[in-house]
């Protein structure tokens, strides 16, 4: 049999097999688990995600990247011309930002049909995340941590939606507690989160 069929067919079987029986493999043919251990990497790799953010002139102000952690999802903010100041800031159910009032993107990320803000008996909203301060210098940094949501695909609190989700900053701080979205203000910059 030619070498690359014998190659091919060890990586079918290897594919096929759940961890022990893998591991058991991997001893047996090291190139397989090379080659496994490469597409595990990959896999994580995927489950990055970098978002534009635009403001209500449809410039683009900064970038946010999400990272798939063990319990959540770490939002890394990096932004500017922005007013300074306390901004409300969370994950909306639409991944559609349409300025100036990207009313497009709809209210929370809420699959659990729970009500706004942290400090809300029935709350939080899996979108709702903690406020980010402006500097003087119209600049943002900040690292966020949605431990309500994921980037896996195909669950219920995927951020990587059909319809995708977006971040959305708010002009004023979040109350963490007034229906339905913690009276923050207009919204001023948002970013599609796609689930491309
Ligand atoms: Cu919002
Ligand atoms: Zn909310």
């Amino acid at each position: 049999m030619p070498l690359i069929f014998l190659l091919l067919m060890n990586l079918l079987v290897a594919c096929q097999m759940n961890t022990e029986q893998e591991n058991h493999q991997d001893q047996e043919n090291p190139g397989v688990e090379t080659l496994a251990s490469k597409e595990a990497k990959e896999a994580k790799e995927e489950l990055i995600k970098e978002v534009t953010l635009q403001n209500t002139e449809g410039e683009t102000i900064g970038e946010a990247i999400l990272t798939q952690m063990v319990n959540g999802v770490l939002i890394t903010l990096d932004a500017s011309n922005l007013p300074p100041g306390v901004h409300g800031f969370h994950i909306h159910e639409k991944g559609i930002c349409e300025p100036p009032t990207f009313e497009s993107a709809g209210g929370h990320f809420n699959p659990t049909n729970s009500k706004h803000g942290f400090d809300h008996p029935e709350g939080p909203h899996a979108g709702d995340l903690p406020n980010i301060i402006v500097r003087d210098d119209g600049t943002v940094k900040a690292e966020v941590f949605a431990d309500m949501v994921t980037l896996e695909t195909g669950k219920e609190n995927s951020l990587l939606q059909e319809s995708g989700t977006s971040l959305m900053i708010h002009s004023g701080a979040d109350d963490y507690h007034s229906q339905p979205s913690g009276d923050a203000g207009d919204r001023i910059a948002c970013g599609v989160i796609t689930n491309k």
